[in-house]
């Protein structure tokens, strides 16, 4: 059953019927022009929210005060080169482009086609991502692209594609939650980073149900209290022993549901092995849970599945679990337990990761990641080639094969055998990437840095070329938000000045680059270019177009032909596996790639607040969200502070094999003594991953954000020089 479409309908009352720019919720807003509204700063926009199945009416801050990053006073408006006295000056958009294409085909006839490298980001419409893929593997001829949404989802899409054959965000519709009697919830701030999710959840916690499980005391841990359910405070990446020890009572208390596992499962006496070695007390004595509560948990989810007469339950993973060097591990687990549960494929129960940028899912499906090629086809698959190549037009052959993630990708810029330019869209790593000293220093050592943003970013600060784009209420579109549902983004208002499309640019671009055909700019156009290449794809949009979402709302992919309606639930009718069957895997625990020392005998845990946005170059531009939240600072609890000597407020020096910084320090019962949490939101002095570390998960390319051993020291207070210096005068006169 396609949405309700009254839930996407192409124009409301008045205004402009869109949604929000920042998350994978894509909370559903109406954007109408303010009358005068521009000058100075001022919103040209009113924002207002709109009834729509995930959001239900409901806006976060940063969703109420989006419009005002429209106006932002630094706004990039014409593109801009670097001179040769380092200095970054206005030109025209043919000086810009002629300067990028001459410069790309320069690297490119000097070393070869991988001397250009792509940088991409969740953020983009499908559109935009699927024009970028083209980009890259057609006219640059590049194997390297990859973008941020491998910090993000690459663990859970791994595992969901190992363990399920399908990788779609949540295969079942959000409003479904409300009737669980159980939902756990590993390593998610909800509450704070989807704010209008809470509501799907009130169902949930007038039953008791809602587990959370996170090292810290967090608004969304909190909403356990008062009988609503049950927080889980393990040791900072130990979710999998957490898991495994519940694996091990639901396998130990015979709560699994076998004609399930017979009917749609394989693998189950290898994960039993892998699971009977982790029984509660040994578990908690490595992440710190009590044995009783894992046991009332595990028992809690079994009595709420439905095999034992429950209303259904659910296990979601965010990314307090997924950025791990075991990411992909605890997803497994996490699947695991939901399929010896029977919970999946399944209504009224389920497991899903919850995808965190706002397009985070249709990037990966279109062409930004590594290894894929649009509508989820494996860029090594044969098959797969020929297909999207016939839609291109081009041989087969000439495609490249796969490139590589992105912390190693961004590892190999500029050096001999690395790409020596590269093109940043949607993205800022210089704040957002693990150990950005490193990221600093390889993008230096490029011959050639482009840079597509709306604002002058930390990362934009540093290119060579700067091409200033339209963004969200700028430009048609469309998203596909964290259960997988393809949604219109539309424009509401003309984009500023000269600030184009990448559609745009990289038509303009292609043909400078010898490819005059193939890259239209109009996203409609772009879109049912998309439909094709994912025709029979798992990621199938062949069915849509923008003319049927205006028509119809929005609607869950696949949707294989103009008369399907669309799969709000994926999976019910058996797994996109070779067999059919899902499978449940084996999963080891091991220690973080930086485990603790005598001289780090802390956690770092790094992650986000409520009114910043990612890097901060869209919410540090609203003047309310900065205000609210204007720098970075280290949370720890009073216990760490009074060993430290330390009061709320003052400064300490966090330090890891990464590298150290100076914050103040925010104290709070709502933490683990033995972690300190950092956003990750502020450039320069301020920024959380000076800390973190470079190391992935081998399976997935996932950094391990969430875990980092750390050494705090109070800050030695700065010597009062100008005092010294006087009385070194007077004592001269
Ligand atoms: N306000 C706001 N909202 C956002 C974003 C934003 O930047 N700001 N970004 C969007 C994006 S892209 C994403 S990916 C999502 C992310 O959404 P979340 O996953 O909710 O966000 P995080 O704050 O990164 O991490 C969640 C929690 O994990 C906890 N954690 C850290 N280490 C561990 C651990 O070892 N185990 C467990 N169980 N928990 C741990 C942290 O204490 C934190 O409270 O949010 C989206 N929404
Ligand atoms: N320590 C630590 N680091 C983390 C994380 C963590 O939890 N801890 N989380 C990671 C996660 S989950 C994520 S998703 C990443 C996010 O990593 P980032 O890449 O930093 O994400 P954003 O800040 O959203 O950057 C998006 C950029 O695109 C620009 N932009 C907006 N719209 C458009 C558009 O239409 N076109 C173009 N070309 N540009 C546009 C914005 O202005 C911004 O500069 O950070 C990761 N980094
Ligand atoms: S929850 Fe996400 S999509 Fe909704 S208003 Fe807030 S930032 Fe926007
Ligand atoms: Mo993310």
């Amino acid at each position: 059953m396609p949405s309700t479409p009254s839930a996407s309908a192409g124009t409301a009352p008045s205004g402009t019927a869109t949604h929000c720019p920042y998350c994978a919720l894509q909370c559903a807003q109406t954007l109408t022009p303010v009358a005068g509204g521009g000058a100075d700063g001022a919103p040209v926009l009113t924002v207002e929210g709109r009834d729509f199945p995930t959001n239900q009416g409901g806006l976060c801050r940063k969703g109420w005060t989006s419009a005002e990053v429209l106006t932002a006073p630094d706004r990039l408006t014409a593109p801009q080169l670097r001179g040769a006295d380092g200095e970054l000056r206005e030109v025209s958009w043919d000086a810009a482009l002629d300067h990028v294409a001459t410069h790309l085909r320069e690297q490119r006839e000097r070393r070869g086609s991988d001397a250009v490298a792509v940088f991409g980001g969740g953020g983009l419409t499908n559109e935009k991502a699927y024009a970028l893929g083209k980009f890259t593997r057609v006219v640059l001829g590049s194997r390297l692209i990859d973008y941020n949404g491998r910090f993000c989802m690459s663990a859970a899409a791994t595992a969901s594609n190992r363990s399920l054959g399908l990788d779609r965000g949540l295969p079942f519709p959000l409003p479904d939650l409300a009737g669980a009697d159980c939902v756990l919830l590993l390593g998610s701030n909800l509450a704070a980073t989807m704010p209008p999710f809470v509501q799907h959840l009130e169902g949930v916690r007038s039953r008791g149900g809602l587990v959370v499980t996170d090292p810290r005391g967090s608004a969304t841990a909190a909403l356990t209290a008062e009988g609503a359910g049950v927080h889980l405070a393990p040791v900072p990446g130990t979710d999998l022993v957490v898991l495994l020890a519940l694996l091990h009572v639901v396998l130990a208390e015979d709560l699994v549901d076998h004609e399930y596992l017979a009917a749609r499962t394989t693998g189950l006496e290898a994960l039993r092995a892998s699971a009977a070695a982790w029984w509660p007390e040994r578990a908690e004595a490595v992440c710190g849970v009590p044995a009783r509560r894992l046991r009332q948990v595990a028992r809690m989810l079994a009595d709420a599945s439905p095999s034992r007469g429950g209303r259904g339950a659910y296990v979601l993973t965010g990314r307090g679990v997924e950025q791990s060097t075991q990411g992909t591990a605890t997803v497994t687990a996490a699947i695991d337990l939901a399929l010896l549960l029977g919970l999946v494929g399944r209504r009224g129960s389920g497991y899903g990761p919850l995808t965190g940028q706002g397009n985070g899912q249709g990037g990966r499906e279109h062409g930004l990641k590594a290894d894929q090629l649009p509508g989820y086809r494996k860029i090594t698959d044969p098959e797969d080639r020929a297909h999207v190549a016939a839609v291109w037009g081009v041989d087969p052959e000439s495609l490249p094969g796969p490139g590589v993630p992105a912390v190693e990708l961004l590892g190999m810029l500029g050096r001999p055998v690395g790409p020596s330019a590269l093109i940043v869209c949607g993205a800022n790593p210089v704040v957002s990437a693990p150990d950005v000293s490193r990221v600093r220093e390889r993008l230096a050592a490029l011959d050639l840095l482009v840079v597509m943003d709306t604002v002058p970013s930390e990362t934009a600060l540093l290119a060579d070329v700067l091409l200033p784009v339209t963004q969200w209420a700028e430009e048609e579109g469309t998203m596909t938000n964290l259960e997988g549902r393809v949604i219109r983004r539309r424009r509401a208002r003309e984009a500023p000045g000269g600030a184009r499309s990448e559609l745009w640019i990289l038509r303009e671009l292609a043909a400078r680059l010898g490819v005059p055909t193939g890259f239209p700019a109009e996203a409609s156009a772009v879109f049912d270019e998309l439909a094709r290449a994912s025709a029979g794809g798992r990621a199938d949009y062949s069915g849509l177009s923008h003319e049927r979402l205006d028509r119809e709302g929005s609607m869950h992919w696949p949707v294989p032909g103009p008369d399907h309606p669309g799969t709000p639930h994926a999976l019910l009718d058996g797994f996109p596996t070779a067999d059919g069957r899902a499978r449940l895997l084996p999963v080891t625990h091991e220690d973080p790639a930086d485990p603790l020392r005598a001289d780090a005998p802390l956690h770092l845990v790094t992650g986000r607040l409520l009114e910043q946005y990612q890097s901060g170059a869209q919410t540090r531009r609203v003047p309310s969200l900065l205000a609210a939240r204007p720098a970075a600072f280290a949370q720890m609890h009073p216990l760490l502070a009074d060993l430290l000597g330390i009061e709320d407020g003052e400064e300490v020096l966090l330090r890891t094999r990464s590298g150290e910084l100076r914050v103040p320090a925010e104290v709070t019962e709502e933490i683990r003594p033995d972690t300190v949490f950092m956003p990750f939101h502020y450039p320069g002095e301020g920024s959380a991953n000076l800390l973190t570390g470079s190391a992935t998960d081998p399976l997935s390319g996932m950094p391990g954000f969430k875990v980092t051993a750390l050494e705090v020291l109070p800050a030695p207070r700065p010597v009062p020089v100008p005092d010294v210096v006087t009385v070194q005068q007077r004592s001269i006169v």
